[in-house]
């Protein structure tokens, strides 16, 4: 029940006022979630442990308490059966409701384990990437006190790579969660790779709990950072409601869990530790392209030069259009005005596809633009980010092929403010961590380069 339920409630039975207040203080826990890392967590991992055993001991993947109840109401990798079809199969991935969704995902899940356990404390453990190296050693671990490890999952391909803060300094939640949800969400999926690298065989990697708890506390740190973060207050976003059993009584609406506190929980803590993002340099292998920019008029979206069959493998690219020294200062006006004032630039990737290596292996490019020859100490990351691409976010557009489109306008007024951009270039760096990997990963039909009068998404 939460607070507004019982002070409703409360009234209704003529309670009110402290003794009302008082009532609700006592009927009401407030558990903590703790980093699975530390000490204060380790009665919580030995629930989950044993709660993972429990569920798992349940082959009936139709059942609510069962393991791959579960994990299928994640993602599947096959077709969901006619009368599974309202609870199996529904991530959030690139929606608004990516945070809210898997919020309710986690709650329920952890309400599960409670239940079979039988302890009424129990909150689940998050995995803070940001601060501690790799996989927490109680999921990471095949055996523990001699016996097998229920969160040990034998088919990870752990492989280090660059978590990014930047999303936490976005100022809108819209653009908060998307940037979260390719970069440290799906970054953490592919690092671990195994089955937590695809989203239809996730959720069967036990560390999928952890992490997603975590994902969900950058959701808190995020609204802890200042009072200027706000939630949505759009009505269709707020009404969405999300029932995770047959019969839709294990539901939750938007409204009801706009803070952990609504839903019972509270993170140990809501600060945010380790290094910070690196600049990277510039790759060094790089693909030229010129520009045409001769009738150039932003009235109507054109591209400026194209670059075609672009092949990524594990090595980082440079894709570098270079602009005519007459053009330099109509594409420099158009590029840097805000929007609505100008042509804005943006580079747009069609035709993207991975290769049947790539779904295998996993791959994640940072993407920046006009990354600096030589970074210094007055530049910072997020003036040159833009974003990743993972196979984790790319895994179900393996084949027929998908586009996206970065815009590079506002990064580029930024840039030609701090003296960063020369303008006589306009450079997309694709950085991988994965520099052994010489096979083609993904295929990329064209890279554009684009003006347009408006911004293209
Ligand atoms: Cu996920």
């Amino acid at each position: 029940m939460n607070r507004r339920k019982f002070i409703n409630f409360a009234h209704a039975l003529g309670l009110s006022g402290w003794f009302g207040e008082m009532a609700f203080a006592q009927a009401t826990t407030i558990r903590t979630r703790k980093s699975a890392t530390t000490s204060a967590a380790v009665v919580d991992i030995d629930t989950l442990r044993k709660g993972v055993e429990m569920l798992a001991s349940d082959s009936a993947s139709t059942e609510y308490k069962s393991w791959m109840y579960w994990a299928n109401s994640h993602g599947t990798p096959g077709t969901v059966p006619p009368a599974m079809a309202k609870v199996w199969s529904q991530c959030h991935h690139g929606t608004l409701h990516f945070l809210t969704w898997h919020r309710a995902y986690v709650f329920f899940f952890e309400s599960v384990i409670r239940e079979i356990t039988q302890q009424n404390d129990f909150a689940l453990p998050y995995w803070d990437w940001y601060g501690s190296n790799g996989i927490p050693k109680s999921f990471g671990e095949p055996t523990n006190s001699g016996k097998k490890n229920p969160l040990f999952h034998s088919q990870r391909a752990f492989r280090s790579r660059t978590l990014i803060r930047d999303s936490l300094q976005q100022p809108t939640f819209e653009a908060f969660q998307s940037s979260l949800e390719g970069n440290p969400h799906g970054t953490v999926h592919v690092m671990v790779g195994g089955e937590m690298g695809s989203v239809g065989t996730s959720a069967r990697d036990p560390v999928f709990w952890a992490h997603h708890t975590n994902i969900d506390r950058m959701w808190d740190v995020w609204l802890a950072f200042d009072s200027s973060r706000k939630n949505p207050t759009d009505v269709n976003w707020l009404k969405q409601r999300f029932a995770f059993d047959v019969d839709g009584n294990k539901a939750l609406v938007v409204s009801d869990m706009l803070s952990s506190n609504m839903l019972g929980y509270r993170y140990d803590s809501v600060a945010v530790t380790g290094p910070t993002d690196p600049i990277p340099p510039r790759p060094i292998i790089s693909q030229i392209v010129q520009a045409e920019t001769g009738n150039v008029s932003g009235m109507t979206p054109q591209a400026l030069a194209t670059k075609k069959k672009v092949l990524l493998s594990g090595e980082s690219l440079n894709i570098q259009f270079l602009i005519p020294a007459k053009s330099k200062d109509k594409i420099s006006t158009m590029a840097t005005a805000p929007a609505g004032k100008s042509a804005q630039l943006s580079v747009v990737l069609e035709g993207v596809r991975v290769t049947d290596l790539g779904l295998k292996h996993g791959f994640e490019y940072r993407v920046y633009a006009n990354l600096p020859k030589q970074t210094g100490s007055q530049h910072q990351h997020r003036d040159f980010y833009l974003g990743v691409i993972n196979s984790f976010q790319l895994g179900h557009h393996a084949k027929h092929g998908t586009s996206i489109i970065y815009q590079i306008s506002p990064l580029a007024a930024r840039q030609a403010k701090n003296s960063t951009w020369s303008i006589s270039e306009v450079s997309l760096s694709l950085v991988s961590d994965d520099n052994e990997e010489k096979r083609p990963l993904v295929e990329i039909d064209n890279v554009r380069l684009m003006i347009s009068p408006e911004p293209l998404m």
